[in-house]
């Protein structure tokens, strides 16, 4: 399906919105605020357990009306029924969309090249909970007879990023007599420092790879299985301690890893949507299979949400479209992403592959260059530690800094008085954003003249707030789907491939070619630039 729209500015939405800022652009959210007592309730959304406060962003009902008008104009609907049809959204790869298949329930019907994909994804996680409830048993020996008391996963992007962050942020829930590492940079004090006390005849290494020839994961896997057969010194102990989680039967072969332990997914999911298929493995391993099917329903409720409630209660939509106003007529370059939940720290992270793999393109589908940015940039660290830091340049910097606070009502952890003063916290930063604190209030605390400037903060800094009830696996499920259809909207109306990724390969080819040049015996001659050409001889010479 191609999207012929108009490029973004030419849309009458656009147009729209743009005199529309003009004149309301300006405004403070301490006048909204004043002017409709009932501004709070109108913009906050309930849906699949999120509470959705909107009301601190810098709009208006027309606003809405218009940024709504412009979903409507880029097709929204239209491209969301197709991702989720099966129609090959990932135009340069010719593939399919379709991470929201790996949570559609038994009875689903869901179709790629005339053939339903659903069985194939419940067969899979069978597969996966038959084997998650071996090694949680005990079941499961290692070579010698002991069961496995460690897993690590190693995998890297898509393949670590979701498995890392969902096993921190559903530690409660995980079988705390097991351990789990992540191992995904080249850099081999990752790979040392995850295995350095560990007892190779209790561990099991989850090889995570879609492509199983990602240069990093290959060779973090061979020196794993070296790791391994240095202690259990049988090649037969690879089928005890390796399995592989891919779409290539034939590498995971070549590996030394019988394909009767491989858990398969498919190129209709995208590295970074991936978490949910059997990427998810360790995951499984870690909270077990009911609580993944938890996580799915999240995921799940959400994806029914995206696809049924009309746009302007449609969570993910009205997010995007926020996002959307605040990147193009705010100029608001990045999103903070602050959750006052410490189990979520790898939140951010995720998010930053999920939403800046996704629409960091300055191309658009029809092959021609966007006229207007894409995605903002993606940062954040849980709160309350931020505002020991970097809350600074939020609250009096030059930059204006969305944020999305994400919160949660019940603590995994009761303790004292902890989490009301977490939870204060978190409102306050929302409040002080928005309101911040005028001269006169400065003043009216007795500031002498010179500080006022200094501690008058001008407010009008936008957020959102995610407030649920407790970081349950659904709840992580939804809020995971809640960004990842926001980034959908998002690319649909930039009219860009959100789904492939090329912008990964040039430096990746570059390294391969200095690989060689590094470790070349030869002194190959350079003919890089000056500067690589110098970096490369400066290494070549200190390592000898
Ligand atoms: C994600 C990207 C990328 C990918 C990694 C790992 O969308 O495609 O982050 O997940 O490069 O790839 P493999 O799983 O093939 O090793």
């Amino acid at each position: 399906m191609t999207n012929a729209i108009p490029p973004l500015k030419q849309r009458a939405a656009w147009k729209a919105l743009t005199a529309h800022h003009a004149e309301v652009g300006g405004r403070h959210l301490r006048q909204l605020f004043a002017e409709d007592p009932q501004r709070a309730g109108r913009f906050t959304l309930e849906a699949v357990g999120i509470h959705y406060d909107f009301s601190k962003q810098r709009i208006t009902q027309e606003t809405l009306a218009m940024l709504l008008q412009l979903a409507d104009e880029s097709r929204v609907a239209a491209r969301r029924d197709a991702m989720f049809a099966g129609e090959k959204l990932n135009l340069t790869e010719k593939r399919a969309v379709l991470h929201t298949a790996l949570r559609a329930p038994k009875d689903a019907k869901v179709t790629v090249d005339g053939a339903n994909v659903v069985p194939a994804v419940h067969e899979v996680l069978e597969r996966m909970a038959a084997f998650a409830d071996r090694i949680r048993s005990g079941e499961w020996k290692g070579h010698t007879g002991m069961p496995i008391r460690n897993i690590v996963n190693i995998g890297i992007g898509g393949s670590d990023l979701g498995p890392v962050m969902a096993y921190e942020a559903l530690r409660p829930y995980t079988r705390r007599d097991l351990t789990f590492r992540f191992v995904s940079n080249i850099d081999g004090n990752d790979l040392a420092e995850a295995t350095r006390d560990l007892s190779p005849d209790e561990t099991l290494f989850v090889i995570a790879s879609k492509t199983f020839t990602t240069m990093e994961t290959m060779v973090n896997a061979q020196s794993a299985r070296a790791w391994s057969l240095a202690s259990l010194k049988d090649d037969a102990a690879v089928a005890k301690h390796f399995v592989a989680v891919s779409t290539h039967a034939a590498e995971v072969s070549k590996f030394g890893i019988d394909t009767a332990n491989m858990f398969g997914f498919w190129d209709w999911v995208g590295g970074r949507y991936s978490m949910e298929s059997a990427i998810g493995l360790s995951t499984m391993i870690a909270i077990g299979p009911d609580a993944f099917r938890d996580l799915l329903a999240g995921s799940y409720a959400m994806d029914e949400h995206f696809l049924q409630a009309p746009l302007a209660q449609n969570l993910p939509v009205v997010m995007a479209l926020l996002g959307l106003w605040n990147n193009h007529f705010f100029d608001a370059h990045t999103v903070a992403v602050l959750p006052y939940e410490n189990y979520l720290k790898r939140f951010p992270a995720y998010l930053q592959q999920m939403v800046m793999e996704s629409n960091g393109k300055y191309v658009t589908l029809e092959g021609g260059r966007v006229s207007h940015h894409t995605s903002p940039i993606y940062w954040g660290e849980p709160g309350t530690n931020g505002q020991h830091s970097f809350y600074q340049l939020i609250h009096q910097g030059t930059r204006l800094i969305p944020a999305d606070f994400i919160a949660f009502v019940k603590p995994a952890h009761e303790l004292g008085r902890h989490h009301d003063i977490l939870i204060a916290n978190v409102i306050a930063q929302a409040e002080a954003l928005a309101f911040g604190k005028t001269p006169d209030e400065v003043r009216a605390e007795g500031t002498p003249d010179w500080l006022v400037p200094h501690r008058t903060f001008e407010g009008n800094r936008p957020s959102n707030m995610f407030f649920l009830e407790a970081l349950t696996p659904f709840a992580l499920g939804s809020l995971v789907a809640l960004y990842e259809h926001c980034v959908f909207v998002q690319g649909v109306i930039w009219n860009i491939d959100s789904f492939d990724q090329w912008g990964v390969e040039l430096g990746k080819q570059l390294a391969q070619r200095i690989v060689g040049e590094l470790e070349s015996k030869a002194a190959p001659a350079l003919t890089h630039d000056g500067s690589t050409n110098a970096l490369i001889e400066r290494y070549r010479a200190r390592r000898g």
